[in-house]
């Protein structure tokens, strides 16, 4: 049996009943396996999007920490079914989504193959990514031994675009915004 590795997942939409998607998505992680160990609040943010391309909804985003003894392939695989079961559809880049789920890290792997990246190439720069994992995991370590954290404090601003932060989403205790907020628990 191989040792069970730590994951943490970015979690995005702004299309639909989002929260709702995110909670569906950790059910259907827990479902195939995959222990879901905590999970930030919700974070409501303005939708980034690149200098030519049109204005989009404001997403919500969040961040999950798992433990997976799948490959990050098979972890890929399973996000990218998730995300279908979801309803996403891939019709053109930035186009509104139901539901985006990343992989941000894989214990401290570095890896970059036509199918994925590790760390997601977009860790570094994004507010709405670094705000909820330093809130679950501010100590994370990414390949090269820097923290999340040092991450975010390097940001010009580091709540950029950031509107509005839900605790409890998941729970619905208004404030279970922790490691502790289980689902299945
Ligand atoms: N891929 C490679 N590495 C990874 C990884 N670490 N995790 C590949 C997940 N996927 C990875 O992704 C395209 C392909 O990337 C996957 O099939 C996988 O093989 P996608 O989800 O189909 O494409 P996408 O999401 O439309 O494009 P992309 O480049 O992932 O978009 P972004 O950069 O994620 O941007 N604004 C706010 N406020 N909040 C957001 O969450 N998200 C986006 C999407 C834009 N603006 C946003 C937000
Ligand atoms: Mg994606």
């Amino acid at each position: 049996m191989p040792e069970a590795v730590r994951a943490y997942i970015a979690m995005g939409g702004n299309q639909g009943g989002v929260l709702a998607a995110f909670a569906a998505a950790l059910a259907a992680l827990e479902q195939a396996g995959v222990r879901v160990v905590g999970a930030a609040s919700a974070y409501r943010t303005v939708a980034w999007v690149p200098p030519a391309a049109p204005a989009a909804p404001d997403y919500w985003n969040t961040v999950c920490a798992v433990e997976t003894t799948r490959s990050p392939d098979q972890l890929l695989t399973l996000l990218l079914a998730i995300e279908r079961r979801a309803g996403r559809e891939r019709r053109q880049r930035w186009a509104a989504r139901t539901l985006d789920l990343d992989l941000l890290l894989y214990d401290t792997l570095a890896l970059q193959t036509p199918r994925l990246t590790l760390p997601h190439r977009g860790l570094a720069a994004r507010p709405f990514v670094l705000r909820p994992l330093c809130e679950l995991a501010p100590d994370a370590m990414l390949p090269d031994g820097k923290r999340a954290r040092e991450l975010l404090g390097a940001l010009a601003d580091p709540d950029a675009g950031i509107l509005e932060r839900r605790r409890g989403w998941l729970s619905g205790d208004g404030d279970g915004a922790t490691a502790a907020a289980q689902p299945g628990a």
